[in-house]
C-alpha cells in the first residue's frame, strides 16, 4: 500500500508543478457526430502541430466543462482561427471541417470545474486576504 500511496503523491506533485493542471480538455473526432477515431486533448500549452496523423482530419469535437478550445487552419497557429467554449459540436462549418492543423486547449481552474481528482476534499484555500 505504501508504494501505491507514494505513487499518488508523486503524481499529484507533478500535476501541481505543471503550469496548467493536466486534464482532458476536449475530444476531437475524425467523423461528424463524434464518430470515427478520437483524439483526447489535454489542457495545456499551445500545440503548434496536431501531427500528421490528425492533420486536416477533425470533423467534430466536444469541449469539456470549463474549457476553451482554439483551433487554427494551419500549423504554428497560421491562418484563421476560431475559439469554442464548452459544449458539443457534432458538425463543423464547412470551412473548418477537415482543416485543423494546430490548437490550444485550456481549462479554467475554478472550483467545481470537472477534472480535479478528489482534490476538493483535501485542498482548502483561504477565501479571504
Ligand atoms: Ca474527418
Amino acid at each position: 500500500m505504501k508504494t501505491v500511496w507514494m505513487g499518488l503523491v508523486a503524481w499529484g506533485a507533478l500535476g501541481l508543478a505543471a503550469q496548467a493542471q493536466a486534464r482532458t480538455c476536449a475530444y476531437l473526432y475524425d467523423d461528424e457526430t463524434f464518430r470515427g477515431e478520437v483524439l483526447e486533448v489535454q489542457s495545456g500549452p499551445k500545440v503548434p502541430d496536431i501531427g500528421s496523423q490528425w492533420n486536416d482530419r477533425v470533423s467534430s469535437w466536444k469541449v469539456e466543462r470549463g474549457c476553451t478550445l482554439t483551433v487554427w487552419h494551419d500549423t504554428n497557429f497560421g491562418g484563421s482561427s476560431t475559439t469554442l467554449r464548452e459544449g458539443h459540436y457534432p458538425f463543423m462549418r464547412e470551412r473548418w471541417n477537415n482543416s485543423i492543423s494546430s490548437y490550444h486547449c485550456m481549462c479554467s481552474d475554478a472550483p467545481g470545474a470537472r477534472g480535479w481528482p478528489s482534490s476538493k476534499k483535501v485542498a482548502k484555500f483561504p477565501s479571504g486576504p
